[in-house]
Protein backbone atom coordinates (compact mmCIF):
# COMPACT_ATOMS: atom_id res chain seq x y z
CA UNK A 1 0.00 0.00 0.00
CA UNK A 2 1.36 3.60 -0.33
CA UNK A 3 0.63 6.74 1.11
CA UNK A 4 -0.39 9.36 -1.66
CA UNK A 5 1.22 12.40 -1.09
CA UNK A 6 0.93 14.29 -4.05
CA UNK A 7 -2.18 16.44 -3.93
CA UNK A 8 -4.46 16.46 -7.02
CA UNK A 9 -6.28 19.64 -9.11
CA UNK A 10 -9.24 18.74 -7.14
CA UNK A 11 -7.44 18.34 -3.62
CA UNK A 12 -5.96 21.46 -4.66
CA UNK A 13 -8.96 23.36 -5.26
CA UNK A 14 -10.72 21.53 -1.97
CA UNK A 15 -7.91 23.67 -0.20
CA UNK A 16 -8.50 27.11 -1.23
CA UNK A 17 -12.15 26.42 -0.82
CA UNK A 18 -11.32 25.64 2.99
CA UNK A 19 -8.59 29.01 3.09
CA UNK A 20 -12.06 31.00 1.93
CA UNK A 21 -14.10 29.23 4.44
CA UNK A 22 -11.65 29.56 6.77
CA UNK A 23 -11.36 33.96 6.24
CA UNK A 24 -15.31 33.56 6.62
CA UNK A 25 -14.34 32.91 10.11
CA UNK A 26 -15.90 29.16 10.84
CA UNK A 27 -13.32 26.77 9.83
CA UNK A 28 -12.65 24.82 12.96
CA UNK A 29 -9.63 23.10 14.05
CA UNK A 30 -11.56 20.32 14.38
CA UNK A 31 -12.17 19.87 10.49
CA UNK A 32 -8.43 20.67 9.87
CA UNK A 33 -7.58 17.57 12.13
CA UNK A 34 -10.44 15.69 9.74
CA UNK A 35 -8.50 16.76 6.75
CA UNK A 36 -5.57 15.70 7.63
CA UNK A 37 -6.72 12.60 8.20
CA UNK A 38 -8.59 12.47 5.17
CA UNK A 39 -5.39 12.48 3.19
CA UNK A 40 -3.98 9.88 5.39
CA UNK A 41 -5.81 6.72 4.10
CA UNK A 42 -5.47 6.84 0.16
CA UNK A 43 -7.09 4.08 -2.35
CA UNK A 44 -6.80 5.27 -5.88
CA UNK A 45 -9.91 3.63 -8.43
CA UNK A 46 -10.87 4.67 -11.27
CA UNK A 47 -14.58 5.01 -11.75
CA UNK A 48 -16.04 3.60 -15.23
CA UNK A 49 -19.72 3.55 -16.30
CA UNK A 50 -20.91 3.36 -12.70
CA UNK A 51 -18.29 0.60 -11.48
CA UNK A 52 -15.68 1.49 -9.24
CA UNK A 53 -12.26 -0.06 -10.07
CA UNK A 54 -9.81 0.08 -7.34
CA UNK A 55 -6.09 0.32 -7.54
CA UNK A 56 -4.59 -1.41 -4.95
CA UNK A 57 -6.16 -4.00 -2.24
CA UNK A 58 -8.55 -1.98 0.00
CA UNK A 59 -11.00 -2.22 2.94
CA UNK A 60 -14.40 -1.30 2.54
CA UNK A 61 -17.67 0.71 4.42
CA UNK A 62 -21.07 0.86 2.69
CA UNK A 63 -23.22 3.60 4.13
CA UNK A 64 -26.96 3.98 3.59
CA UNK A 65 -27.31 7.67 2.99
CA UNK A 66 -31.36 8.50 2.02
CA UNK A 67 -33.87 7.05 0.92
CA UNK A 68 -36.70 8.60 -0.70
CA UNK A 69 -39.52 6.57 -2.48
CA UNK A 70 -43.16 6.65 -2.46
CA UNK A 71 -46.37 6.17 -4.09
CA UNK A 72 -48.94 8.37 -3.70
CA UNK A 73 -47.20 9.45 -0.06
CA UNK A 74 -47.00 5.75 1.08
CA UNK A 75 -43.24 4.17 1.30
CA UNK A 76 -42.22 1.41 -1.39
CA UNK A 77 -39.95 -1.05 -0.44
CA UNK A 78 -36.31 -1.07 -1.67
CA UNK A 79 -33.53 -3.43 -1.21
CA UNK A 80 -29.84 -3.54 -1.81
CA UNK A 81 -27.08 -5.64 -2.98
CA UNK A 82 -23.58 -5.05 -2.79
CA UNK A 83 -20.92 -6.60 -5.68
CA UNK A 84 -17.34 -6.90 -4.69
CA UNK A 85 -15.28 -8.75 -7.38
CA UNK A 86 -17.16 -12.50 -7.48
CA UNK A 87 -18.70 -12.06 -4.23
CA UNK A 88 -22.37 -10.56 -3.43
CA UNK A 89 -23.07 -9.68 -0.14
CA UNK A 90 -26.74 -8.31 1.56
CA UNK A 91 -25.76 -6.42 5.06
CA UNK A 92 -28.70 -4.31 4.85
CA UNK A 93 -31.34 -7.73 5.13
CA UNK A 94 -32.63 -10.36 2.65
CA UNK A 95 -32.51 -8.61 -0.73
CA UNK A 96 -34.71 -11.45 -2.69
CA UNK A 97 -37.48 -10.24 -0.38
CA UNK A 98 -39.00 -7.05 1.15
CA UNK A 99 -37.31 -8.25 4.70
CA UNK A 100 -34.52 -6.42 3.26
CA UNK A 101 -36.65 -3.49 2.96
CA UNK A 102 -34.22 -0.31 3.23
CA UNK A 103 -36.63 2.65 2.95
CA UNK A 104 -37.89 2.57 6.71
CA UNK A 105 -37.79 5.33 9.16
CA UNK A 106 -36.01 3.04 11.06
CA UNK A 107 -33.42 -0.08 10.11
CA UNK A 108 -31.33 -2.54 11.71
CA UNK A 109 -28.23 -1.70 10.01
CA UNK A 110 -27.68 1.67 8.22
CA UNK A 111 -24.05 0.71 7.70
CA UNK A 112 -21.53 -2.05 6.48
CA UNK A 113 -17.49 -2.47 6.81
CA UNK A 114 -16.50 -5.31 5.00
CA UNK A 115 -14.48 -7.26 7.94
CA UNK A 116 -11.41 -8.38 5.71
CA UNK A 117 -9.31 -6.63 2.54
CA UNK A 118 -10.24 -7.09 -0.71
CA UNK A 119 -7.85 -7.28 -3.24
CA UNK A 120 -7.43 -4.04 -6.38
CA UNK A 121 -9.07 -4.82 -9.09
CA UNK A 122 -11.97 -6.56 -7.31
CA UNK A 123 -14.73 -3.85 -8.82
CA UNK A 124 -17.33 -2.63 -6.71
CA UNK A 125 -20.82 -2.20 -8.15
CA UNK A 126 -24.66 -1.76 -6.10
CA UNK A 127 -28.06 -3.25 -6.86
CA UNK A 128 -31.05 -1.07 -5.68
CA UNK A 129 -34.51 -2.98 -6.47
CA UNK A 130 -37.75 -1.67 -6.05
CA UNK A 131 -40.85 -3.38 -5.13
CA UNK A 132 -44.54 -3.33 -5.06
CA UNK A 133 -47.51 -5.37 -3.72
CA UNK A 134 -44.88 -8.08 -2.57
CA UNK A 135 -43.12 -8.61 -6.25
CA UNK A 136 -39.72 -7.08 -7.14
CA UNK A 137 -40.32 -4.10 -9.78
CA UNK A 138 -37.32 -2.50 -11.15
CA UNK A 139 -33.82 -3.62 -10.80
CA UNK A 140 -30.80 -1.13 -11.65
CA UNK A 141 -27.08 -2.18 -11.35
CA UNK A 142 -24.97 0.90 -10.95
CA UNK A 143 -23.03 -0.40 -13.98
CA UNK A 144 -25.51 -2.49 -16.47
CA UNK A 145 -28.17 -0.13 -15.87
CA UNK A 146 -26.00 3.08 -15.38
CA UNK A 147 -28.52 5.29 -17.06
CA UNK A 148 -30.89 4.73 -14.25
CA UNK A 149 -27.96 5.26 -11.40
CA UNK A 150 -25.87 8.39 -10.54
CA UNK A 151 -21.94 7.51 -9.19
CA UNK A 152 -20.63 10.85 -7.81
CA UNK A 153 -17.11 11.65 -6.54
CA UNK A 154 -15.14 14.66 -5.11
CA UNK A 155 -15.07 17.42 -7.69
CA UNK A 156 -18.17 16.77 -9.76
CA UNK A 157 -20.80 19.12 -10.20
CA UNK A 158 -24.52 18.59 -8.31
CA UNK A 159 -26.94 16.61 -10.20
CA UNK A 160 -30.07 19.51 -11.09
CA UNK A 161 -33.22 17.22 -10.39
CA UNK A 162 -36.48 17.70 -8.73
CA UNK A 163 -37.89 14.90 -6.25
CA UNK A 164 -40.92 13.67 -7.17
CA UNK A 165 -44.46 12.98 -5.22
CA UNK A 166 -43.37 16.30 -2.94
CA UNK A 167 -40.21 14.44 -2.24
CA UNK A 168 -36.88 16.30 -1.60
CA UNK A 169 -34.55 16.69 -4.41
CA UNK A 170 -31.70 14.61 -5.64
CA UNK A 171 -29.38 17.82 -3.70
CA UNK A 172 -30.96 17.47 -0.52
CA UNK A 173 -29.33 14.38 0.08
CA UNK A 174 -25.80 15.57 -0.54
CA UNK A 175 -26.06 18.75 1.69
CA UNK A 176 -23.32 17.28 3.88
CA UNK A 177 -20.60 16.09 0.90
CA UNK A 178 -21.28 19.40 -1.12
CA UNK A 179 -18.86 22.34 -1.14
CA UNK A 180 -19.84 25.46 0.60
CA UNK A 181 -21.23 27.14 -1.99
CA UNK A 182 -23.55 24.54 -2.93
CA UNK A 183 -22.26 23.80 -6.39
CA UNK A 184 -20.11 21.13 -6.59
CA UNK A 185 -19.42 17.15 -4.70
CA UNK A 186 -17.11 17.63 -2.09
CA UNK A 187 -16.41 13.80 -0.47
CA UNK A 188 -12.88 12.62 0.69
CA UNK A 189 -11.25 10.89 -2.93
CA UNK A 190 -11.70 7.64 -1.11
CA UNK A 191 -15.90 7.95 -1.55
CA UNK A 192 -18.01 7.75 -3.97
CA UNK A 193 -22.32 8.02 -3.90
CA UNK A 194 -24.58 6.01 -5.34
CA UNK A 195 -27.91 8.18 -6.63
CA UNK A 196 -30.82 5.44 -7.62
CA UNK A 197 -33.40 5.50 -9.58
CA UNK A 198 -35.91 2.29 -9.13
CA UNK A 199 -39.29 3.93 -9.89
CA UNK A 200 -39.32 4.32 -13.37
CA UNK A 201 -38.22 2.84 -16.97
CA UNK A 202 -38.14 6.49 -18.76
CA UNK A 203 -35.11 7.96 -16.97
CA UNK A 204 -35.86 11.70 -18.41
CA UNK A 205 -39.47 11.48 -17.42
CA UNK A 206 -40.77 13.88 -13.96
CA UNK A 207 -40.21 10.62 -12.39
CA UNK A 208 -36.89 9.86 -12.25
CA UNK A 209 -35.68 11.91 -8.97
CA UNK A 210 -32.68 9.70 -8.84
CA UNK A 211 -32.87 9.80 -4.63
CA UNK A 212 -34.98 6.48 -4.35
CA UNK A 213 -31.94 5.09 -2.62
CA UNK A 214 -28.44 7.53 -1.96
CA UNK A 215 -25.53 5.06 -0.52
CA UNK A 216 -21.72 6.24 0.18
CA UNK A 217 -19.09 4.31 -0.26
CA UNK A 218 -15.77 4.60 1.27
CA UNK A 219 -12.85 2.82 0.60
CA UNK A 220 -9.76 2.53 3.31
CA UNK A 221 -6.27 0.89 3.30
CA UNK A 222 -7.06 -0.81 6.00
CA UNK A 223 -10.41 -2.51 7.86
CA UNK A 224 -9.32 0.04 10.82
CA UNK A 225 -9.61 3.22 9.13
CA UNK A 226 -13.30 2.99 7.67
CA UNK A 227 -14.38 1.22 10.77
CA UNK A 228 -15.87 4.63 12.02
CA UNK A 229 -17.52 6.70 9.15
CA UNK A 230 -15.11 10.16 7.41
CA UNK A 231 -16.74 12.86 8.81
CA UNK A 232 -18.09 15.05 5.64
CA UNK A 233 -15.30 17.31 4.59
CA UNK A 234 -18.20 20.25 4.79
CA UNK A 235 -18.40 21.30 9.00
CA UNK A 236 -21.03 23.80 7.59
CA UNK A 237 -23.61 21.43 6.16
CA UNK A 238 -26.48 21.53 8.04
CA UNK A 239 -26.63 18.17 9.64
CA UNK A 240 -30.04 15.80 8.24
CA UNK A 241 -32.38 15.80 10.69
CA UNK A 242 -32.95 11.69 9.78
CA UNK A 243 -30.47 10.11 7.62
CA UNK A 244 -33.47 8.00 6.33
CA UNK A 245 -36.89 8.70 4.76
CA UNK A 246 -36.28 12.50 4.60
CA UNK A 247 -38.45 12.96 2.52
CA1 LIG B 1 -37.77 9.21 -5.30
Amino acid sequence: MRKNRTRTAGALLSASILALSAAAGGFTSATAENESEAVDSSVSFVLTDGRVIPGEDYAMRVDIIGTAFTSSGVPQPITLKLHVGDETAEPFGDADSTAGDVNKSVLPVTSHVFPSMRQAEESITITATSWSGGDKNLTRNSHDQSAFVKVLRNGDAVPNIEGFDNQENAAYFLRPYLTPDGSHVWLHDTQVIYLFEVGTTDATSDAADFQDVVVLVTLGESVIDVEEPQPPRNSYAVPMRSPLLAD
